[in-house]
């Protein structure tokens, strides 16, 4: 064991619960309101919903997946942990848009499990969110999700059991548009994660040690100063709770990369997903452009960046024309001292791949927020008046690492309701000092920023002593968790469920 430091360096912006408990507008109904009954996960709604998205003769891929434990190479480092099939990042699945998809998952871990299938539209009652949408799958057995893919793009999956994404339960779900291709020859699927497990501790006793520390927040590892700590001026303040031994890119550190052959002049599509617990990346290649085309699977209008920075849960595509000879995909995650890296090499090339003086440069250059992207026409909707807004207000860690939404810790009986067809409007608030990815299951929300023309997302970042609106079209009944995509935030009671009611 090595030494354990704690640091009290949370300073609230201090908002008592009470005072916050009471902002809001008049617009929020009381959860508890007598005759307003939860739409469940059975409810014939739910069904309903998802016969209107399927198409007759719908496609149906169907995978099996085991979920177990044992050792992995991450790049020169063997550890134990649990992963999908004993790979890391879990194999792709990759389907159609409007195809049905069913996973039968057999539970060989020494624990219970779940998947969510992160940024899908899809039937409530297939969600995989223990306690609200269904029952933990036990160990030793087997649940099959089935549901209708409604929407093209980038996403994944993982567990939402505890804190199973922080050990390698992870893996790329890639839904194909029949439109796309016009402007890429080749794809790459790229997932970023920080890794702690096997190394020198589980998540779990990360956890612990958190909860042990409580607003001091940080468990360190043995890197005890305050350099250690991961701070960020582009996301407002803290940038991690947790110090990681690796940041990882499709499973291996950046001294044994994952290479990619790809020809000089080609235009490869990357699709850059954050699996990780509590840190965010900045991506960028050295001496290339990238064009920035989506954003959580939704189309943006392109627009060229240097770097491009994606927190926990978010996804960023990018479109780039291959140079002569190698070069890195590098992930910088933010506020720490560490970076993982792809290499795009060309068949021919012996060219070895830039080095570290390569990342401290591209460093310097801007980094595009998602926030700054402006949605594409074709994904767009127009701006109403909301019907209901309720306000998410995020404060924590407290004095036992306590993060809550609106003074209350997770509970799934208490949700915010909502009524199927409402524009509804969340009012997220973040009175911490540090920034919370924060998600909604079910939906894609459009972002309120860049005017009113800001991207659809599912995973936006919420700065230090800043706020975010987000609408959404009430379109897909049940009950859905936002929750902050840290995994330890949430973990630790910043989750909160919009609950549809009739
Ligand atoms: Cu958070």
């Amino acid at each position: 064991m090595t030494t354990r430091r704690v640091f009290h360096r949370r300073r609230f912006l201090q908002l008592g619960v009470g005072a916050a408990a009471t902002v809001g507008l008049a617009a929020c109904s009381s959860p508890s309101r007598a005759g307003t009954t939860p739409v469940g996960p059975n409810s014939p709604k739910v069904a309903a919903a998802e016969s209107a998205r399927r198409a007759a003769g719908a496609a149906k891929t169907s995978v099996r997946l085991n979920a177990v434990t044992g050792v992995v190479d991450i790049g020169g480092v063997q550890v134990n942990t649990w992963s999908y099939g004993g790979q890391l990042p879990g194999r792709e699945i990759r389907v159609k848009r409007g195809d049905v998809l069913s996973v039968e998952l057999s539970n060989e871990l020494p624990a219970p499990t779940s998947i969510h299938w992160h940024g899908l539209a899809l039937r409530n009652d297939m969600d995989g969110v223990p306690g609200l949408t269904q029952d933990e799958i036990a160990q030793g057995s087997q649940f099959t999700y089935e549901f209708t893919v409604p929407d093209a793009g980038t996403y994944f999956f993982h567990p939402h059991s505890g804190v199973q994404l922080d050990r390698g339960l992870y893996a790329p779900l890639i839904v194909e548009d029949p439109e796309d291709g016009a402007d890429y020859d080749s794809e790459l699927v790229i997932v970023l994660d920080d890794w702690l497990d096997g190394v020198d501790r589980t998540p779990d006793e990360a956890l612990d040690e958190l909860k042990r520390n409580g607003m001091g927040g940080m468990a360190g590892m043995d890197h005890g100063s305050m350099s250690a700590m991961p701070r960020s001026t582009l996301l407002g303040g803290d940038a991690g709770d947790l110090v990681y031994p690796h940041v990882l890119a499709n499973g291996r550190t950046f001294r044994d990369p994952v290479a990619a052959e790809v020809k000089a002049g080609q235009r490869v599509r990357l699709r850059l997903i954050n699996a990780a617990a509590d840190t965010a990346f900045r991506v960028g290649l050295p001496g290339v452009r990238m064009r920035v085309t989506h954003t959580d699977g939704f189309p943006v209008k392109p627009v060229e960046a240097d770097m491009v920075m994606i927190g926990m849960g978010e996804r960023v595509d990018v479109v780039v024309t291959m140079p002569d000879g190698a070069v890195p995909v590098f992930a910088i995650a933010e506020g720490r001292d560490q970076y993982a890296q792809v290499v795009l090499r060309n068949p021919t090339t012996q060219m070895a791949p830039a080095g570290p003086e390569a990342v401290a440069e591209l460093a310097k250059l801007r980094v595009l927020m998602a926030v700054e992207l402006e949605v594409a026409d074709r994904v767009a909707v127009p701006v109403k008046q909301p019907d209901v807004v309720h306000d998410l207000v995020l404060e924590g860690p407290g004095e036992r690492y306590d993060w809550t939404i609106n003074g209350k810790p997770y509970d799934p009986k208490d949700g915010l309701p909502i009524r199927q067809g409402q524009y509804v409007r969340l009012r997220m608030k973040n009175k911490t000092t540090m920034f919370h990815p924060m998600h909604l299951h079910g939906h894609t929300f459009h972002v309120r920023a860049n005017g009113d023309r800001g991207p659809r997302k599912d995973t936006a970042l919420v700065l230090p002593g800043r706020g975010l609106d987000v609408d959404f079209v009430a379109d897909n009944p049940g009950q859905w968790l936002t929750h902050c995509h840290n995994v330890y935030h949430g973990e630790a009671g910043m989750m909160a469920v919009v609950s549809y009611v009739e």
